[in-house]
């Protein structure tokens, strides 16, 4: 079995139901077990900045399935969702992301562990904290580390 950090975010469509909805829908998964939700969050968007607030959110599960059997499962919720592919960085109904696996380092086409953007944003970093504050970060350092480094953000706990 394997302890396993995933990122929840969306910004259309109902956000905090749809992260909701997007926990319920991980737990079902056949394999997969919620150890730990981290608190919602709200958060203003990063990378394309005209576009609704995010709600955000991290669990920790522990499974059975591969890194890319979870991808894969994850992919399926999200489209489920109604994710729509336009703009990288644009709005969403829901976007999984696998951010840390083990202490697994994968670089490839489909799938970067851990998550390669995870170590500069704080949407990410704070509800991850609130579920282990000791994490290290496969390739970063730990995780206090890298917060108290970032420029601090209007993020509100909800
Ligand atoms: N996701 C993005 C791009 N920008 N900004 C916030 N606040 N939250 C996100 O989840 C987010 C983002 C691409 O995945
Ligand atoms: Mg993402
Ligand atoms: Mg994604």
């Amino acid at each position: 079995m394997s302890n396993i950090f995933i990122a929840l975010g969306s910004n259309l469509g109902n956000p905090k139901e749809q992260v909701k909805k997007g926990i319920l829908s991980i737990k079902k998964i056949v394999g997969v077990k919620i150890l730990n939700e981290s608190n919602l969050y709200e958060t203003p968007p990063v990378g394309i900045l005209n576009q609704p607030n995010f709600i955000n959110a991290v669990i920790k599960i522990d499974s059975d399935l591969g890194p890319y059997e979870l991808l894969n499962k994850l992919l399926i919720i999200e489209s489920v969702a109604g994710r729509i592919r336009i703009d990288k960085n644009g709005p969403r109904t829901l976007d999984l992301d696998i951010l840390l696996y083990d202490s697994l380092v994968l670089n490839e086409k489909k799938l970067t562990i851990p998550h390669p953007r995870m170590h500069e944003r704080l949407f990410v970093l704070m509800p991850l904290k609130d579920i282990d504050e000791t994490i290290v970060i496969p390739t970063h350092g730990a995780i206090i580390d890298i917060i108290n480094k970032l420029v601090p953000e209007n993020i509100i706990r909800i």
